[in-house]
This record gives C-alpha cells, sequence and structure tokens, in this order.
C-alpha cells in the first residue's frame, strides 16, 4: 500500500493536511530485506487513523554500489508497487553516516526519518516514530528510537558490553537528553537539520549521536519513543572492529566541539573579569 504520489515538491505541499515525512535508509548489501522493508512500512502507514497519517510519505534509499541486485530490485519492483520509494546509488564514496545525510540532502519532507534496513528498526513502529511531532507539535525536534532489548535477543555478551560501554562513554555529551545515543531509528525536523547541517561532518557510525549533540534545537526538544529491537535475518552486520575504533575517534571531535568552545569562553571570561580588576 503506497499513499502520496511522485517525489515532488509542488505535489507534497498541495498534498499538505499533516506534516510530510521522508525516510531515510542507508544500505550496504540490504537486497534480501528491502521489500518487506518498504512493503512494512507502507503497511504500517495504511493501518493508521487518516488524521494520525503523514500527508505524503516517500523512502529514499541510499546505497553504497552493493552490486546484490538492491538498485534492480527497487527500480523494477518496488517502486512500481510504491511509487514514492527511491533509490540512490552513491559510486564514489563509503559510509553510513555521509549516506544518511545524502538522503537528508535529498529529502522533500517535513520530517526526516533515518532507520536501518536490517528489519531491526521494526517497520511497525514507524508512525509512533512520527507521532510525536503531531502530538506535541513544534515543541518536538527530535524524536529518538530508544531500543528495548527483548529478553531472548541473540544479542551475544560481547555485543552488549560494547553497546552499553559505548553508551557510557558518551554520557557526559548526552546525559538529560537521550538514553540511547547508539540507535540509528531516528527522526528530526527537516528545518533544525538545515539550520546546523554545516557543523555535521557524518564522518562516524553514529549520526543520531552527532545531531543531537551539534544541534541546539534537537538536543533541547527530544523525545524519546521505546521500540523492541528485532533480530537481523537477513544479510550481514557491518559493525567490525574498525568501526568501534572510528567511534571513539568521532566521539573525541564531538568532546572537542562541546568543551573547547566551553573552555574558550570561561578564558575570554576569566581574562575580562582579571582585567576589570587590575585596572
Ligand atoms: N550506505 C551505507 N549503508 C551502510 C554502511 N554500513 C552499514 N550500512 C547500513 O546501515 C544500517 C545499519 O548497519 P548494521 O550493519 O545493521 O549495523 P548495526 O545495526 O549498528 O549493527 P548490528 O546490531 O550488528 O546489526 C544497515 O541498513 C546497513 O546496510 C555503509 O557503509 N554505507
Ligand atoms: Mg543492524
Amino acid at each position: 500500500m503506497s499513499f502520496g504520489g511522485r517525489v515532488d515538491s509542488g505535489r507534497v505541499s498541495s498534498l499538505r493536511r499533516n506534516l510530510s515525512l521522508s525516510i531515510i535508509v542507508p544500505t550496504y548489501k540490504e537486497c534480501g530485506n528491502l521489500k518487506a522493508l518498504a512493503d512494512r512500512t507502507f503497511a504500517a502507514f495504511g493501518a493508521e487513523p487518516q488524521e494520525e497519517r503523514p500527508s505524503f510519505v516517500e523512502m529514499i534509499i541510499v546505497d553504497d554500489n552493493s552490486r546484490d541486485g538492491s538498485l534492480e530490485l527497487v527500480e523494477s519492483t518496488i517502486s512500481k508497487e510504491h511509487p514514492t520509494v527511491r533509490i540512490i546509488v552513491r559510486t564514489t564514496e563509503r559510509g553510513l553516516s555521509s549516506a544518511v545525510l545524502r538522503g537528508f540532502d535529498e529529502a522533500k519532507g517535513d520530517i526526516l526519518l533515518c532507520m536501518d534496513a536490517d528489519l531491526q528498526h521494526p517497520p511497525e513502529s514507524v508512525p509512533s516514530m512520527y507521532k510525536p511531532y503531531l502530538t506535541y507539535g513544534s515543541s518536538v525536534v527530535f524524536v529518538l528510537g530508544k531500543r528495548e532489548i527483548p529478553e531472548t535477543s541473540q544479542w551475544s555478551i560481547a555485543r552488549r558490553i560494547i553497546s552499553r560501554g559505548a553508551t557510557l562513554l558518551a554520557y557526559p555529551l548526552t546525559a538529560g537528553i537521550m538514553t540511547d545515543p547508539m540507535t540509528g531509528f531516528f527522526a528530526v525536523r527537516a528545518t533544525a537539520y538545515r539550520t546546523y547541517k554545516s557543523r555535521i561532518d557524518g564522518v562516524g557510525y553514529k549520526i543520531a549521536l552527532e545531531i543531537c549533540v551539534k544541534c541546539e534545537a534537537a538536543s533541547a526538544n527530544t523525545k524519546e519513543v521505546t521500540f523492541a529491537f528485532g533480530e537481523r535475518s537477513v544479510g550481514e552486520s557491518k559493525l567490525t572492529g574498525k568501526v568501534i575504533l572510528h567511534y571513539l575517534k568521532h566521539l573525541r571531535g564531538l568532546y572537542m566541539h562541546v568543551y573547547l568552545r566551553k573552555i574558550i569562553v570561561a578564558i575570554i571570561f576569566l581574562t575580562v573579569v582579571a582585567i576589570y580588576y587590575t585596572r
């Protein structure tokens, strides 16, 4: 089931009843998941009451040249069934965060939502990520999907420790703002994203964390929505040791961003006070 028409900004605004939604899906070798992802996402919105549906939903898959049939599947089948689904294939760039940013830049919606293709972010939870924008209006800028790992999850002890450790390392940056900075399931208002876009590097694996740290409007107006984190049944995880090292480097950059500015402001303030009192 699909609603909205072909992607066209004029059409989006003429259809507007509620806010429009762009779903961005970064992919690398996820061909086996794409059909279910699109079908289940549009079906989930189709099951919502009319007044709680976005005025328009588009899905932009940003693929890093997987060459696994993803392009052909989207063009020959998925976009025929769901005309607002399209795929961008990048051939000169690689990386999860930069793929998400590319999708955000191409998106036409009022709300930009990012989700993984591997169905660990259940498509049935997407409407609940959109709902806070309807319920709370402009007081919500950022919606974070907080993962609840079911007891029965096949996540290994090592994977749980890595996730918990990575969350703790980010704690000074995220305290009071977000409780699951490791999630990749989030949404942000397009206007806020565009205001702060120039600050976002998109180099790490944790783009939700970077946006929340660097975009004051997002960190000050956040809602969390809990969802049951699913299992990957098709394809492989891309989380490697290299990704973890990359995360540590990314974290260092974020700490510098937050604390270096505070230290500089404090030094300037103390210098002014010292000059004043020594005159
Ligand atoms: N475009 C693009 N997408 C990527 C890249 N690396 C990962 N992805 C996609 O990003 C999403 C998350 O990747 P996963 O490998 O599932 O990583 P994860 O969910 O953090 O780790 P697991 O819990 O082990 O699955 C998936 O849709 C991947 O296909 C990349 O380099 N480029
Ligand atoms: Mg995954």
